[in-house]
């Protein structure tokens, strides 16, 4: 660890103890969650205050190709109308659109982002349950699509937008930026399978599964994250997971 960074480290970790100026000026930083608040908000602003501190850039590890999981039976697709509308019809009319905080808002096909440069990863995909396995995933980097719509300088977060209800999440800039970041259509070489998300995930893989949320339909640009839906920028800390989840 450098000097520098100690420093700031320090400076946060008092921060925290400060009070409102101090957090304040940490938020000002980028160091505060969403859901700072939450009966777990101390644990979570610290992990992830020194995730951000002291890991900004890092990558997640990528595998070979001889260590993709054998597929295993998963998690059936949204039973609800409008999704199985989608399934029937090959998924032809489904869009994504880019909005909030971008000079040029955009939607997208499938083959639109298909004709995007394409990004491939073998990475591991781990849920906060214990199981985890490694897959080739396919798409564009989130990166990409947030350049080509031109984000404003007062984006500070990107939320994605699930079709299946109740499921959505966010990330900061800096994730969204980071080359990893993919809005991924393919898995193992074929087209994403319904049960892992298809046609449509965005894939973190520097957090944990349940941030790489499946049937995404919309992806917003925002400069205050508490301002959106329930204010803790995921839907999943209602359910008890914290916004960010490192590993
Ligand atoms: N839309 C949606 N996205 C989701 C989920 C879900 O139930 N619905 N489950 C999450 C959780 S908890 C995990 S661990 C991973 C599981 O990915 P898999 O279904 O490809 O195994 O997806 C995440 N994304
Ligand atoms: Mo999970």
């Amino acid at each position: 660890m450098s000097r520098i960074s100690r420093r700031t480290l320090l400076t946060a970790g008092l921060s925290f103890t400060a009070g409102a100026a101090g957090v304040l000026s940490a938020r000002r930083a980028g160091l505060i969650p969403p859901d700072a608040l939450g009966p777990y908000g101390a644990g979570n602003s610290l992990n992830y205050a020194a995730h951000r501190l002291l890991v900004r850039d890092s990558l997640a590890r990528e595998f070979g190709r001889d260590r993709i999981s054998k597929p295993f039976p998963n998690s059936t697709a949204p039973k609800q109308d409008d999704y199985q509308r989608h399934l029937a019809s090959g998924f032809r009319d489904w869009t994504l659109t880019i909005d909030g905080l971008v000079e040029r808002p955009a939607s997208y096909t499938l083959d639109g982002l298909k004709r995007l440069p394409v990004s491939s990863q073998i990475t591991q995909l781990t849920c906060e349950e214990g199981w985890s396995f490694i897959a080739e995933w396919t798409g564009v980097a989130l990166r990409h699509v947030l350049q080509l719509a031109g984000l404003k300088s007062s984006a500070r977060h990107v939320a994605y937008i699930s079709l299946e209800e109740g499921w959505w999440d966010s990330i900061d800039i800096g994730e969204a930026l980071h080359p990893q970041t993919l809005v991924t259509y393919g898995m193992n070489g074929a087209d994403l399978p319904v049960g892992h998300g298809g046609p449509l995930r965005v894939r973190v893989p520097r957090q944990l599964g349940y941030k790489n949320v499946k049937y995404i339909s919309r992806i917003t640009v925002l400069d205050d994250i508490r301002k959106f839906k329930n204010g803790k920028g995921s839907s999943s800390p209602d359910f008890g997971y914290s916004w960010f989840a490192g590993i």
